[in-house]
């Protein structure tokens, strides 16, 4: 126990993470690689000072103020726990494009959010460019908490301000035969040093099924907490699919491709066999380097267990009904 301890406190929790599959290529030993299991559960029963220390030290620099951005909360998605704490959200991020490490929101206040658009592009009625502030006139804003669970086993629960993917399809007029939606980030080397790392396989692209975007929980969040997205959270937009790993909810998209086409995705191009393309949650289907049964909360690094489809079943269960032979988990 103690032995585990002090490795998670000695090793960052990056280790634990997909960017260790990168590094335990190119400069880990086997040895090391091999004790990753240990380290990822380890850091888990870290406390909070410990936890930040391991990122360079002391609490997170205080967040620039954001513009409010309020809307109704929708009582339906009411997140089921507590809020984290905004001072979590915002200072705990994967944001790979500006750094491997958590703490790259000082780095991403170098995103150049505005002026910013979207283009609409492939199977769609007329493929077009879509200013962000034109695409806000077409929506109605509301609020929704959503419980959110990232792939290496830490969890939020945050308010996000945005509106149903399923809008955006409606605004797309997608051709009958389009099957997938592909949303390609941005990618800008001169403010984004992560792209410098050529291992990586360049831009950050992410893809559902048409049905999962026109599922109700499907989101595009364009703020949180009562205020607009800060740019380590994706500024200005980013989908927020609560029933996934986290890696699905892509930040900061200038490109929404419809296709028939199934993408492969940045983390399946980076390793198949630990990130693939439905990636839905569940704590029975470990990852390959570590268990899913748990999750620790940013905040109060409570470990809680993990839920299937991440709590959220009643809604998206049956989008796979009838997907037998997929890999539908991992
Ligand atoms: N463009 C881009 N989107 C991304 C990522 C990224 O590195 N780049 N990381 C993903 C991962 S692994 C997670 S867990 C969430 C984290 O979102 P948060 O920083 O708002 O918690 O963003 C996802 N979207
Ligand atoms: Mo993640």
């Amino acid at each position: 126990m103690f032995i585990h301890r002090r490795r998670g406190w000695e090793i960052p929790e990056r280790l634990a993470t997909p960017e260790a599959l990168v590094l335990g290529r190119r400069a880990l030993a086997g040895k090391a690689a091999a004790g990753l299991g240990v380290i990822a559960a380890g850091l888990a029963a870290t406390p909070a000072e410990a936890q930040w220390s391991i990122f360079g030290g002391g609490k997170p620099a205080p967040q620039p103020p954001r513009k409010a951005l309020e809307a109704a909360r929708n009582p339906k998605y009411d997140g089921g726990r507590p809020l984290s704490p905004e001072e979590d959200a915002t200072t705990y991020n994967n944001y790979y494009e500006f750094g491997s490490s958590k703490s790259v929101y000082g780095a991403a206040k170098a995103l150049p959010v505005e002026p910013w658009s979207i283009a609409i592009t492939g199977m769609v009625k007329t493929p077009r460019s879509i200013a962000f502030e034109d695409l806000m006139k077409q929506v109605t804003l509301e609020e929704r908490v959503y419980r959110h669970r990232c792939v290496e086993a830490w969890a939020m629960t945050v308010p996000w301000v945005g509106f149903p993917l399923a809008e955006l399809v409606r605004i797309a007029e997608p051709q009958s035969d389009a099957k997938y939606l592909v949303f390609t980030t941005l990618a800008d080397p001169k403010t984004m040093p992560g792209l410098h790392q050529s291992w990586y396989p360049w831009p950050y692209i992410e893809g559902v099924t048409i049905e999962e975007a026109n599922n109700e929980l499907a989101f595009l969040s364009v703020g949180m907490y009562g205020k607009v997205l800060p740019p380590q959270n994706g500024a200005p937009i980013r989908l927020t699919l609560p029933w996934k790993y986290g890696f699905k909810s892509a930040k900061s998209i200038v490109k929404v491709e419809f296709t028939d086409k199934r993408p492969h995705s940045f983390w399946e191009q980076l390793q198949d066999s630990e990130y693939g393309f439905w990636a839905n949650v569940n704590p029975a289907v470990p990852h390959p380097r570590w268990s899913q049964a748990q999750e620790r909360l940013l905040g109060s690094n409570e470990m809680v267990p993990t839920q299937i489809w991440n709590g959220y079943g009643p809604f998206v269960a049956g989008l796979y009904a009838n997907l037998k032979n997929e890999r539908l988990f991992a």
